[in-house]
């Protein structure tokens, strides 16, 4: 996979090189590619914001230089285009089920927005020629893409085939398979700090262990995300709006 990151600040991206992340582009299975907007500016003071249109605080992020940076990454008739990937706290949540998505892709762009965004021009430019997400990583606000890139980048990487050591771990996990939180998990020694291990994970008996684990997603489900198990509850009455096929 191609992944493209554009950013005025490439060297927060340098966390790419560390880890999982790492060791796939060292592989060859993630060819990632750090660009700096500034690159792409023409004044004496590579200016990449100016003042909203219509008043307010703050600044917006200039179309030309992300639209040079574009057409430099993904020529307008280049044999193929990347997905582009807006992180934006106004974006679409991005979920487990998108980060399967992305790592079906052969190529991601990620376009790094600061200050107030990026003009609303820069991806409605974009989606003539590439598919285009505005994408956020929680309800909350952060100063700028790169940290949500990361985050994005490291979920989807994961999932690409030969950068997890053990496939199997991947089905097991949080927000995987049943939409479930995982069960809690433990290791060696049984007792400590007056803290047990569960007597069933110590009895060899996989059906009541398999059991176990279940009610304990089910409880930490029901106790931290209530969301979830909702809707799950919308699926089992018919009113997911899916006609029961997910
Ligand atoms: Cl993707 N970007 C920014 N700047 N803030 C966010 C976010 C993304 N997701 C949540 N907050």
């Amino acid at each position: 996979m191609r992944l493209d990151v554009v950013s005025i600040f490439p060297e927060y991206l340098a966390a790419l090189d560390v880890s999982l992340v790492g060791k796939a582009a060292k592989s060859g299975l993630l060819d990632v590619h750090l660009h700096d907007l500034r690159d792409w500016t023409h004044d004496r003071h590579r200016t990449v914001d100016d003042t909203p249109y219509g008043g307010g605080a703050g600044m917006v992020m200039k179309a030309e230089p992300w639209g040079q940076a574009l057409d430099a990454l993904a020529p307008v008739d280049g044999p193929a285009q990347p997905r582009l990937i807006v992180p934006t706290p106004a974006g679409r949540p991005f979920t487990q089920a998108l980060a399967y998505e992305l790592a079906a892709e052969p190529w991601l762009a990620f376009a790094c927005g600061r200050y107030e965004g990026i003009d609303a021009r820069v991806a409605s430019y974009a989606a003539e020629r590439m598919r285009v997400d505005e994408v956020s990583i929680g309800d909350y606000v952060l100063n700028g893409g790169e940290v949500a890139v990361l985050v994005m980048v490291e979920a989807v990487a994961r999932l690409l085939p030969g950068v997890i050591g053990n496939p199997e771990s991947l089905a097991e996990e949080s927000h995987s398979g049943d939409g479930l939180l995982e069960y809690p998990v433990y290791t060696k020694p049984p007792a400590w700090r007056g803290h047990d291990v569960p007597e069933v994970l110590l009895s060899g008996n996989h059906g009541l262990i398999a059991d176990w684990r279940h009610e304990e997603s089910v409880r930490r489900t029901a106790e931290r995300r209530p969301d979830l198990l909702a809707a799950w509850g919308d699926v089992l009455s018919g009113q997911d709006g899916t006609d029961g096929v997910r």
